[in-house]
Parts: structure tokens; sequence; C-alpha cells
């Protein structure tokens, strides 16, 4: 029996308020959108909410840029992604703001709280503090030499190049990418949040199923190298929450930003009347929480918060649904290929309820990425919705318009195949309840294939030829009509258009509790046009539209058969050459040719592949900052050349065994170098 008392509070990660929604974003709202749809049509209470992150210094710097204030940079944003969401039918309940009274007010009485209880510790630390902006400098904006591998331009906190972590008081030659000024180091006292006496409490916490296994265990690494208190605070000028009793000092973006989750909550519950906020937040509540977010902030989610909370005295989340990223064509959304979409030009082009189906169809409940490949995106939906689903009802759906002034017949004629699509409903809702979507649209595919064959088996529009046969052609269509029904109650989560137009077509709203009786007797309306096919057209034309979007990247330049030398010169004036050296030691570099057999993605690194490399007679390990350019599987079989004799370097992630060579830093201008045919790994190169 479904447990119809379930109150649920469901969010999405709160979007940056700097930039648009892109086709990445809309993957964890669809999956989260059908996940509460579904639970909704179960019968139980669902309350979704989600808001703008607003805070930060790259909002605050971004308004500056933009000669207008924050305030009015972070309305204008929320307005665009609320109409963007509203486009794809996510159906929040509340779309709030981290910059809001309500959160202001939460922020302080958590802060308020954690302090009586000696979670918050104060120290003063050292960091960059740009002299002409006067202000202390995120890691992301300062740029400088790489202490270890001394590549130049690299950010504050790690290494393109090598992908060491290093603090950014280390950077050789830092620059203010504000300013471009000499940073100089200065002093400042910083309130940090205890982590480590939640120590105890996480441990138990993150192994009670509220996390996925693979969260779980990478959450065990932290735990092995040890919980730190984490930095809180953040000097003026800052744009977000000022700390109770500190002038001059701030929340950092991170402390009110889950805490946006509550105020969101808030703003929902002094709107509406039964709406009990202490109901769903106080310590113990039987109310379930769930948070949807991507991997790139399980930390936020998986140890912060669940310990704030703890220390604020309120319940912790039920769980956490961590999913992976998207990538498009099989590798990175990328400005120049047309394949960072956002979602305003997705919807200028085609219709929202294609990309909810094809997310869904290869969702599942693990955190691997999800490739949307536009070929198999255009293949996969006309084939499944329009060859295979829309079909059943538009081909019965003619003869008892026509033939029975819109009747359904009083007998359901084949009992059995309509039992055993009422009998799949519950598989297909635990395996939607577990979020594994594609195995749930794989059986109602399957389901709709039976519909089909039947169909076809019976051969209505054959029959109808035949004067005797009246009765049974009408029988068969309106069994294939209510095979329809079924199919679409258990899609319309997914899309809840198709769904609205099907209950208009067969006179009737869905759910999942009436499809066991069906419709016998019962008056359909005229079939129209329930979907149209994806024209490759479109796709085509929100790719060019994806171009368009942005400012030809002048940094790459081709160089072509038959240009001119300076042309070449001009490239290399850009980045001056390194100084001469003579010939023994070039001699040293060990240059050899080497098979990748092996290409991983290091999950908590942005721009690290693993790869495992063969010199013809053993084999090295190898971290390359080229993830941003390559997808693994496309590198795997091919030739490449390394420094196999550089000092092992010890990394993050694990030890690196040499280098492999490659050009640029950044996304596409990467390449890696490849040896003509005929090359055999272990060669060396002189
Ligand atoms: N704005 C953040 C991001 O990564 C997400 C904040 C989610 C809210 O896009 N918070 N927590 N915890
Ligand atoms: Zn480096």
């Amino acid at each position: 029996m479904v447990n119809h008392d379930r109150k649920i509070l469901v969010t999405c990660a709160l979007p940056y308020a700097n930039g648009p929604i892109h086709l990445g974003h809309m993957l964890e709202h669809i999956q989260a959108d059908i996940w509460v749809r579904f639970q909704r049509l179960r019968g139980h209470s669902v309350h979704f909410i989600c808001a703008d992150d607003a805070h930060g210094t790259p909002i605050m710097l971004k308004a500056n840029e933009l000669g207008i204030s924050p305030e009015t940079m972070i309305a204008d944003i929320k307005r665009s992604h609320e109409h963007d969401f509203s486009g794809f039918d996510i159906n929040f309940d509340n779309y709030h703001s981290t910059h809001s009274k309500e959160n202001h007010e939460l922020s302080s009485k958590i802060y308020l709280a954690l302090r009586g209880k000696g979670y918050i510790k104060t120290r003063t630390i050292s960091q960059l503090f740009d002299p002409e902006k006067e202000m202390f400098l995120p890691d992301r904006f300062v740029k400088g030499g790489c202490p270890s591998c001394k590549a130049d331009n690299q950010y504050g906190d790690n290494c393109d190049h090598c992908g060491a972590t290093y603090s950014p008081i280390d950077l050789i030659n830092a620059t203010s990418t504000i300013t471009g000024t000499t940073p100089i180091i200065k002093d400042s006292e910083h309130y940090f949040f205890d982590l480590p006496q939640f120590e105890d409490m996480l441990k138990t916490w993150t192994r009670s199923g509220s996390l996925q296994l693979e969260m779980a265990n990478k959450i065990n690494e932290w735990f092995i190298s040890g919980l730190k208190q984490w930095d809180i605070s953040r000097d003026a000028p800052y744009f977000g929450f000022e700390i109770p009793n500190a002038p001059g000092k701030f929340f950092y973006v991170w402390l009110d930003a889950p805490i946006g989750y509550m105020g969101s909550f808030k703003n929902l519950c002094d709107k509406t009347d039964h709406l009990d906020f202490d109901e769903y937040w106080k310590k113990n509540s039987t109310t379930e929480l769930y948070h949807f977010i991507g991997k790139d902030i399980i930390n936020f989610h998986s140890l912060f918060w669940p310990a704030v909370l703890e220390g604020a005295n309120y319940r912790k989340p039920t769980a956490v649904y961590v999913h992976g990223y998207v990538t498009v064509n099989g590798l990175k959304m990328s400005k120049s290929k047309g394949t960072f979409i956002k979602a305003s030009t997705y919807l200028e082009h085609l219709d929202p309820e294609c990309l909810r189906y094809y997310y869904a169809a290869k969702l599942t409940s693990k955190i691997d990425d999800l490739d949307l490949n536009l070929d198999d995106f255009t293949q996969r939906v006309n084939t499944d919705v329009v060859n295979k689903l829309v079909n059943i009802a538009s081909r019965s759906a003619g003869f008892i318009n026509k033939k029975y002034q819109g009747e359904l017949s009083d007998r359901l004629v084949a009992p059995d195949l309509y039992q055993s699509f009422i009998d799949k409903g519950k598989s297909i809702a635990t395996l939607f309840d577990q979020r594994e979507f594609a195995r749930a649209i794989r059986e109602i595919m399957a389901l709709a294939d039976n519909a089909n064959k039947y169909i076809d088996e019976k051969a209505p529009w054959v029959m109808a030829k035949q004067q005797d046969k009246k009765v049974e052609v009408q029988e068969i269509c309106s069994m294939g009509i209510n095979l329809f029904r079924v199919l679409i109650t258990y899609l319309k989560a997914v899309m809840p258009k198709l769904a609205a137009r099907s209950e208009a077509f067969l006179n009737e709203t869905l759910n999942w509790d009436s499809i066991k009786t069906p419709l016998l007797a019962h008056q359909i309306n005229q079939f129209k046009v329930l979907f149209s096919r994806i024209d490759p057209k479109h796709v085509e034309a929100m790719i060019e539209a994806s171009k368009d979007n942005i400012v030809a990247d002048k940094s790459i330049k081709t160089v072509k058969v038959g240009d001119k030398f300076n042309s070449l010169t001009c490239e290399l004036d850009k980045e001056p050459l390194c100084s001469e050296i003579d010939f023994d030691t070039f001699a040293k570099v060990d240059l050899r040719v080497v098979l990748i057999t092996k290409a991983e993605s290091v999950p908590k690194a942005n721009k690290l592949l693993k790869l495992t490399l063969d010199l013809g007679g053993g084999t090295r390990t190898v971290f390359a900052g080229i993830k941003s350019a390559y997808h693994p599987e496309d590198l795997e079989g091919k030739l490449t050349v390394m420094v196999a004799n550089i000092a092992p370097r010890k990394m993050k992630f694990g030890l690196s065994q040499g280098m492999i060579l490659a050009t640029g830093s950044e996304g596409s201008e990467i390449h890696i170098l490849h040896p003509d045919s005929g090359a055999k790994p272990g060669q060396r190169i002189m």
C-alpha cells in the first residue's frame, strides 16, 4: 500500500545569480521535478523549492563591471531564471533569493546559535590583498606562476597544468585579475565553523543511508585526511550579509546559500495558510527533506550543511541525491562548438518535453555523467514518443472518432493484456521512487511495444472493411486507447504537457490509482496531434544560435599550410620563448612514444584525466590537465609523447609519473601531440 501521509520537502541547488541557466542545470531541475511530480501523483504532499544564490565576490564584481547595483543585477537574473525554469515546466512551489529578509534572519539566528554553543572560532590569517581595489582577493581572482611546475598564468588555488594545489600566497609573481596590480599580503581576523567537533555525528549520518554509496566512499576519504575548520567570513567589500557583532565582516556565500533553502521555505510558509516552518525544520521532524545536487558541491551538502543544522539544533537532510555532469556529443559543453546551450536558446528551437524525456531515458540513481548526444536525442525521442507511444493512440482513435462517435466499447476485449500493463505499475513506481528513471522508461517502452504488437496482430484496418466485424473493430481500438491511457499515466511526471493533451483527448484526468479500472463505454474527444517529431534542422539551428552567443575566441589562431612565417612568429611573440639551452641540456629530456591504454576522469578534479601509458615495456600513470578538451574514451588506444624522466610528482589524487605533451592550457586550445603512424610505444624522440 502507498503511504499517503508522507510530507516531503525537495530542493535543487540554488543557481548563481550571475549567469544564464544552461542544459547542465536543467538535468538537475528536470530530475528533481520528475521525482516531485511522481511523488505527488502517488498522493504524497510535496513542497518543491529553489532560489537564486545571490551573494559573493563574483556577483559583486560583475555588477560593478556592468555599472549597476548588485540588487538590480540579481533581480534581472532571477526573472530570467524563473522564466527558463517555467519554460521547462519545473513546478516549484516557491522560487526565492538568498538575498532576502528571511534568509538574513535565519542566517544570523543560526550563526548566533552556533556561536553560543562554542562552534565558532576566530583566528587571524594572511591573504592576498589588492591595494588598488582595496579588497582581499578570492583564489580565483589572482593568477601567477605555479609554485610547483612553474607554469605561467595559473589560478590562486590549483594549477591547470600539473594539478598541484597550493595557497595563493605561494604563487610566483601573483597579479590581481581585477586591476592587474601586484597584491600585497595582509592580515585579517576570520571566523571559522569548527567542523571537527561534528566528526562522530557526520560519520554516523553519512553512513545511515542518506548518501549514495559512491558519495559515502568519497566522504570517507575526507574523514581519513581529517576534517578542518571552515572559514565562514569574508571582509568588506562583499555582497552578502554582515555577521552580527562583527562590523566589516560578512558571511561567506556558502554559509548562507544552504540556509537559503530554509529562507525560501519560510517565505512560502508566510504566503501559505497551512504550512508550518517548524514542522519541517525542527529537530527530529517526521517530514522528509531531500536535496538534489551536482557532484561538485557534495562537501557543502554532506559535511558543512548537516553539521550546521545539527549545531543549530535543526533536523538534518533525509538524503542528498547527487547526479553527474552533462556532456554534449561526448564532450564537455563548449562555447566554440555551440554545445554550451542556454535553456532559453533551447526553448526557442525545441519542445522542452523532448529534453525531459531524453534526460529521463538516461538518468539513473548514480552519479555518472550523462551524455546528450544530439543525434541520439533526435532519434530516441522520435522513435519512442512518436513512433511507439503516440502511435498507439493515433492508430486507434481514428476509428473510434469516425465510426463510433467517440464512444469506447463497453467491454474489455483483452483483459489479460490490460492486467499485465497494470501489474507492471508497481515496479515502474518503485523505479521512479528510486530515481532509476532510465529503467522505468525502458519498462514503459517495452509495454508500448506490446501494445503496438497487439494492434498489428489484430489489424483493425483490415476488419474495418468487413461489415460483420463492427463490434470487434470498436473493441480492439478501445483496447488500444486503454493501453495508451495506462502508459501516459506512467509517463505523466516526465511529460506533463503530453499528459495534459492526452487527458483532453481521453476526456479524463489521469492518475495512478484510477487506471486500475479501464475506460468502458466512455466518450473520448476528437484526436489531435499529441506530439511533433524533432526535425534535425531545429537541432542544428539551436547549435548555430548557441555559437552566436559568444564572442570569437581571439586567442586561438590556426596556422595553415602556406601561411607566412611571420604570422607564426606573431603567435610566438605572444608567449615569449624560454631562455636558450644547450644541446646537452635538451638531450637530458627523455621523450618517449607511449600508447594510452586507459583514460579515466578524476571525479573531484575539474581539469584532470588519469592516463595509463604503455611505454612498450612497463606502464606509467600520469595525471594530465586535459579534461576540458578530451573525453576519456576518445583517448584510449591513441599514441602520444611523454616526458619520461621528469621526477614523479605527488598530487592530490595520486602520484603522477611523468608528463604528456600538449598545447595550450584552456579548453579548446589543448591538443595532445600524436606521433606519425608507425611510431612504436617506447621509442625515444630525438
Ligand atoms: N550556487 C551554488 C552552485 O554551485 C549552489 C548553492 C546551493 C545551495 O551553483 N547550497 N548549499 N549548500
Ligand atoms: Zn603546476
